[in-house]
């Protein structure tokens, strides 16, 4: 059983999860979401090791990540359709489907590492991997649902995080899927 919706979890500190908090609102963040990746479509970025990502990527705002066999950035342009990502809401946006999985990695190639990252989960549900800034520290794990919203800020900023291979499932709103959105200070 998840906690119910508006309580919290201090996952460590700095760290904050708030069970359900964006549930009411799925509807308009799920149009919002789908207007983003009409715009600029989910795409497999390589890594610098010459993988392709499971998990599929967009974004909108003034600056986007991605990846590609020289190494990850932020950028002004969609590398693809070379157009501006869509306005605001300024996100990364991840879709996993069942079986795509993110390393464990730490999100540093953001410029001012002082500002909090907020991630947000829809669809179905996943394992989350929560370490700490040393890699060799063995991660916890959380399961995010539906709804969740986290505050990642302070000292877990430069935590090590990843997120299980995605178990298959049918989720009533999205499908067979994971939407996590991430707002970010990047530029
Ligand atoms: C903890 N995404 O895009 S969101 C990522 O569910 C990423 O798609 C995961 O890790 C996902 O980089 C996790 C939660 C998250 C995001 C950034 C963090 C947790 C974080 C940065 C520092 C510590
Ligand atoms: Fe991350």
């Amino acid at each position: 059983m998840s906690p119910t919706a508006g309580a919290l979890t201090q996952i460590a500190p700095g760290a904050v999860l708030l069970h359900g908090f964006a549930r009411e609102a799925d509807a308009d963040l799920l149009q919002a979401t789908r207007s983003v990746m009409t715009q600029a479509p989910l795409r497999h970025w390589q890594t610098p090791g010459g993988y392709s990502m499971s998990v599929a990527m967009s974004n909108c705002g003034a600056l986007g990540w991605v990846s590609d066999p020289k190494g990850y950035s932020y950028a002004a342009l969609d590398p693809v359709s070379n157009l501006p990502w869509p306005a605001m809401p300024a996100c990364l946006i991840n879709e996993y489907v069942p079986g795509a999985k993110l390393s464990l990695h730490q999100d540093k190639d953001e410029k001012d590492l002082r500002a909090p990252i907020v991630s947000l989960s829809m669809g179905l549900p996943a394992v989350f991997l929560f370490g700490t800034p040393s890699r060799k520290d063995r991660a916890q794990r959380y399961r995010l649902v539906h709804g969740d919203v986290v505050v990642w800020g302070g000292p877990s900023r430069l935590a090590y995080h990843g997120v299980a291979a995605l178990a298959d499932g049918e989720h009533a709103l999205l499908g067979r899927r994971r939407l996590n959105l991430t707002f970010r200070c990047v530029g």
